[in-house]
């Protein structure tokens, strides 16, 4: 039986994705734009089941019918485009410091995805990978490329119109500190934040005029290797972003007291001369913007108050690869 194996890497988004404007087709109010990180991301498996039917083994654990019923439905776009009906296993491997709350759609789907092109014989480009992708999670689309990675809003309920593409080529001067503040899994997941905020928020009809503007700074200042700018904007964004959640009916909170030692530390830094962002996603946890080379420094100074477990440095990710799979074979 032929296997298929991906890597793909998690991105950490600079201009936001927060809500959709169809749930249905994963189709986004706003483009977003992110950057692949290296240190964190999945492997995935797939092959088709001589039993016939479907199965997901996560981390080598059989997953409840429940739990895969998300994977289910996505092999079903490829088995559905394909015409073929076999039954799929997939084997995943999250490859995210143990306890650090970040395990992540985006590099989850983007790998699936990828094997399944192999194994449905699709022969799609990144590009139209990405447009599935997208359907598995929407920042999963950004993971089909490495770097900076633009996701398009698309017109209309046109699924091919919303797609991802890279930004750069060669090194990159740029990473993320990762600062687990909170490693549990939480309370309330980024599908139904989103949603809600779109629906109830008083400051949500804002958001995608701000999106608009910050995108194109952005793109401006990755254009011209700002630094500066980049990390002022995506601070921006992101705090936004949160302003949006604290706007909504009933109002909800992704920041804890470590989000706000964190945030005030980067201030310090900052202050000191030390060029460092923030930004934050649908959980406590900081990602510290820094240039790459200034990274070990800054991580000294953030254990200084966390502990080291709970920082993480990542530099810019990959595009998705095949791999030679190890992640051992989990029984029925
Ligand atoms: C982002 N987030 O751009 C934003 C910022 C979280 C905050 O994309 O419903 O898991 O599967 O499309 O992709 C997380 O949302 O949501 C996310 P679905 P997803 O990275």
């Amino acid at each position: 039986m032929p296997v298929h194996a991906y890597r793909a890497y998690t991105n950490i988004a600079l201009i936001k994705y927060w809500g959709k404007r169809d749930a249905q087709l994963f189709l986004p109010e706003t483009s977003s734009l992110s950057l692949t990180l290296d240190a964190l991301y999945t492997e995935t498996r797939v092959e088709f089941n001589p039993a016939g039917h479907d199965a997901f083994y996560l981390d080598g654990v059989k997953q409840s019918p429940e739990a895969s019923q998300r994977v289910y439905d996505f092999i079903d776009l490829f088995r559905q485009a394909s015409g073929q009906t076999g039954g799929v296993r997939v084997d995943s491997v999250n490859h995210v410091p143990t306890a650090a709350g970040l395990a992540s759609s985006a590099s989850a789907f983007a790998a699936l995805a990828c094997a399944c092109n192999d194994l449905f014989e699709m022969g799609l480009t990144a590009r139209d990978l990405s447009t599935y992708a997208r359907r598995g999670s929407g920042s999963a689309s950004r993971s089909l490329f490495g770097g900076f990675v633009l996701w398009h809003r698309g017109e209309g309920r046109d699924s091919s119109s919303s797609y991802a593409q890279p930004l750069s080529t060669g090194p990159l001067d740029i990473g993320m500190l990762v600062v687990v503040v909170d490693g549990g899994s939480k309370k309330i997941s980024s599908r139904e934040g989103m949603d809600h905020t779109r629906k109830t928020s008083s400051f949500y009809p804002l958001w995608p005029d701000i999106v608009v503007e910050d995108l194109a700074g952005m793109m401006e200042a990755i254009e011209a290797k700002d630094f500066i700018s980049l990390g002022e904007i995506a601070e921006h964004n992101a705090m936004t972003m949160h302003a949006t959640m604290l706007a909504s009916k009933p109002p909800f909170c992704y920041l804890q007291g470590g989000s706000i030692q964190a945030i005030d530390l980067v201030h310090r830094l900052r202050q000191e001369g030390i060029d460092c962002y923030y930004t934050m996603d649908a959980g406590p946890n900081v990602k510290v913007i820094c240039r790459l080379h200034e990274m070990e420094a800054i991580k000294e100074r953030f254990a200084e108050v966390f502990s080291r477990e709970a920082l993480i440095s990542c530099g810019p990710g990959p595009a998705p690869h095949k791999i030679t799979w190890t992640g051992g074979d989990a029984g029925d």
